[in-house]
């Protein structure tokens, strides 16, 4: 009896706890980058210039998405000491300003680098004399910032693309090796609280360039050299995300520092179109989803608020559409992508009533081709319809495809629903499949995105 009572007060608290389930409303995921990064352990920033901060769609994008701010162009050494020892913080100030009251993260941007560098330091030809000159400079900024910066990029793009050479510059050629570690040790002892980053582009993946690096940050790290950090600026162009980024940050992982997505962008030949919006999207996906599996990647900062004001065109012309947000502060694919790979879902955007992630199968394989599936759940939400995005791999061509509606361009398919699987009610499912050709024996999974509609 007793016995009974006690298993009759376990089935009642059993369907107490389904029924509390059933009426709670699920927790809301997070709807913007930062808190969704956030919820991830991560910082989620964007490169910004004081010259926009004026115009109020650029500022309350940045606040709302970003919690990490990069000034542009502000601490560079041509603005912060334009003449020897005579200092400017004006511009850098108000942004430091700016991000501390929204409670962002300040990433300083540049300390020691080739370009952007006033005419006086160029022409110094002393060892002893640039040395002093770089000490000092480190000195004064980063003790001017001190306390309030969270990551320096202390030295920058050191190293030859396509070499492990170190690049030609004044510093290098007049100090010689060595000046790196002095800029680390002296940035240390001007800001003691700061991660201190080494930082440079196409060292995404695994090359000569990255090897280079590795092997400084090895080395630095069995010396005692002050380095916290790699900075991996990660200025892509569309569909070529290294497939090892994930591996190459990790290898510097492993190292003992943290590793960091500094200057992301995705650049494309303009105009932009939906196939190439879809590709990018894809892309932007890859990277968030690799600095996820690493657990030492811990920010992603992409180089600027908005498509408008990107660096891209005037140095590629021709090229641009390389961020997350259009030329009118619209979200792109790729910013919902970025969102949802961050277990984030944007249910304030109207095109997006409900969100729906899909996954893929291979059922069946044969030497020159195979068949998949892809399966579209709904979210908390119901959605009327979805759109699954399959890129697809060199020498594959989809041949059959049956419960979707295709529509193919170049190697991206854009599959809907034929009608009768469009609604799907929350949590329900659809499933469409296809055969993929390959006669070259390619049998990589299709890289895949979806949305709703
Ligand atoms: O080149 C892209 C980035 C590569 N890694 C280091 C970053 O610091 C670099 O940023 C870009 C800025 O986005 C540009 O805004 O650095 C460029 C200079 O190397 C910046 O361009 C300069 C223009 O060259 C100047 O003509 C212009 O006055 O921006 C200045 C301010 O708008």
């Amino acid at each position: 009896m007793r016995r009974a009572l006690i298993a009759l007060l376990g089935a009642g608290a059993l369907l107490l706890a389904a029924l509390v389930a059933v009426a709670l409303p699920a927790a809301a995921a997070p709807s913007t980058l930062r808190e969704a990064a956030a919820a991830k352990g991560r910082v989620f920033g964007a490169a910004a210039a004081q010259s926009h901060m004026g115009e109020s769609a650029y500022a309350s994008t940045l606040d709302r998405e970003f919690n990490q701010l990069t000034p542009e162009n502000e601490m560079k050494w041509d603005t912060t000491e334009p003449s020897r020892d005579a200092f400017n913080f004006g511009a850098s100030d108000q942004l430091v300003a700016h991000a501390q009251a929204q409670g962002m993260k300040i990433r300083g941007h540049t300390l020691v680098w080739h370009s952007q560098l006033p005419g006086w330091v160029g022409g110094i030809s002393s060892r002893d004399d640039l040395l002093s000159a770089m000490r000092n400079h480190i000195a004064k900024e980063a003790g001017h910032f001190a306390g309030k910066i969270a990551y320096w990029d202390v030295v920058n793009e050191a190293f030859q693309d396509g070499s492990g050479a170190r690049r030609d510059s004044v510093f290098q050629r007049v100090i010689g090796d060595g000046y790196i570690e002095e800029a680390f040790r002296t940035a240390r002892a001007a800001d003691p609280t700061a991660e201190l980053c080494y930082n440079d582009f196409n060292i995404d993946g695994q090359n000569s360039k990255s090897n280079a690096v590795y092997a400084l940050v090895k080395d630095f790290k069995a010396r005692g050299v002050p380095i916290d950090c790699v900075g991996f600026q990660a200025h892509l162009t569309l569909g070529n995300v290294p497939s090892d980024m994930q591996a190459n940050m990790q290898r510097f992982a492993d190292l003992g520092v943290d590793v960091h997505i500094t200057e992301l962008d995705i650049r494309m030949s303009t105009p932009a179109d939906g196939s190439k919006l879809a590709t990018q999207a894809s892309d932007y996906k890859k990277v968030v989803s690799a600095c996820l599996a690493v657990s030492r990647c811990t920010v992603i900062t992409v180089w600027g608020v908005t498509d408008k004001y990107s660096w891209v065109p005037d140095v590629f012309p021709g090229q641009g559409a390389a961020l997350l947000f259009d030329d009118n502060y619209g979200k792109k694919p790729a910013y919902e992508a970025s969102l949802e790979a961050l277990g984030g879902a944007d249910p304030g955007d109207p095109g997006d009533p409900g969100t729906v992630t899909c996954t893929y199968a291979r059922t069946a394989q044969w030497d020159t081709g195979f068949n998949g599936q892809v399966t579209v759940k709904a979210g908390a939400s119901a959605v009327s319809s979805w759109t699954a995005v399959l890129t697809m791999g060199s020498g594959q061509q989809i041949s059959g495809l049956w419960n979707g509606t295709p529509s193919t361009s170049g190697n991206v398919v854009t599959v809907r629903p034929v009608g009768w699987n469009a609604d799907l009610a929350p949590g329900a499912s659809a499933s469409f499949g296809f055969t993929v050709n390959a006669p070259g024996g390619n049998q990589a999974a299709p890289s895949l995105t979806c949305g709703s509609p």
